[in-house]
């Protein structure tokens, strides 16, 4: 990994797992006119790497890992207004989205759906650990243009074939993106979806085409 002497405080803070000095680092950052996605990109999702980086090479453990997430999510309660703020009158379409089954990630899926409702999507969250029938009802109930599937582990991607397969044998409509760390492009692909977002900007230009809108178009103009 980089060298941590060359990282920003708040990307410390998160390797300190002090969520208050993350929080406080945060809006000293926003209030200096920070961009949000430089604080993700240059500080918070490195952290978050880093944190990873460790947990593999066995010198942090479970209750670590957990408290940099915590520590983590503590800053994205600041975030998240200004990364779901959208100035739009209707909604674009509607996503429902989860990490699959046996799978307890959600700092990323918390990230697409917020640039989501950021772009002018209505999302229906459905969590953690979310199996194949509570996907297909939620598309019954929710009726989405959408589901978007995230996954973090390499035990858990697996599952997205099965519930992309029970998706569409309930809605030949439905369109399903995937995404999450071990998800790729040729995974999407043998899995049967229709899209693949490699972060969350990209899930928000996948889903703009899925409903036929395209990633150039200016914010606003669909509203
Ligand atoms: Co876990 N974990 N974890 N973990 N964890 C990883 C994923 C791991 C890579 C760490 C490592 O070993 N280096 C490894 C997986 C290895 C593998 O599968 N090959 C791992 C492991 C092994 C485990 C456990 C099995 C550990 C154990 O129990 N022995 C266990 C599993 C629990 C379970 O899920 N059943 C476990 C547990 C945990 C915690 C609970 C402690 C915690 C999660 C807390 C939480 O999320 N609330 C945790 C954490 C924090 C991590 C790491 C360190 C960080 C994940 C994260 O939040 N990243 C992670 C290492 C890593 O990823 N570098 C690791 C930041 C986040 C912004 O990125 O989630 O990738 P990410 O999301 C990105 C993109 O992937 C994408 O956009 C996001 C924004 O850019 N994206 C999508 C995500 N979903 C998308 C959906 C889309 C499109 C894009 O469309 C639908």
């Amino acid at each position: 990994m980089g060298d941590p002497a060359n990282h920003s405080p708040l990307y410390h803070a998160v390797l300190d797992y002090n969520g208050d000095l993350v929080k406080d680092l945060i809006e000293e950052a926003l209030e200096n006119g920070v961009d949000v996605q430089q604080i993700l990109s240059k500080s918070l999702i490195p952290a978050m790497d880093e944190v990873g980086f460790r947990f593999a090479s066995g010198s942090i453990f479970l209750p670590e890992m957990l408290m940099a997430a915590n520590a983590m999510k503590q800053g994205l309660k600041i975030l998240r207004p200004i990364l779901v703020r959208s100035d739009r009158k209707s909604f674009l379409g509607r996503v429902v989205i989860g990490t699959v089954q046996g799978d307890l990630h959600d700092i990323g899926k918390n990230l697409v759906s917020m640039a989501l409702e950021g772009a002018g999507f209505d999302v229906v969250d459905l969590g953690v650990d979310v199996n194949s029938d509570t996907f297909v009802q939620a598309v019954a109930r929710h009726n989405p243009d959408i589901v978007a599937l995230s996954a973090l582990l390499t035990t858990t991607m697996g599952s997205m074939k099965g519930i992309i397969r029970k998706l569409k044998t309930a809605s030949s409509e439905i369109r399903v993106i995937v995404g999450g760390a071990p998800v790729n492009a040729d995974f999407a692909t043998s899995v049967e979806a229709d899209g693949f977002g490699a972060d969350a900007r990209d899930a928000v230009i996948i889903a703009r085409q899925l409903i036929g809108i395209p990633a150039t178009e200016p914010p606003g103009k669909a509203a």
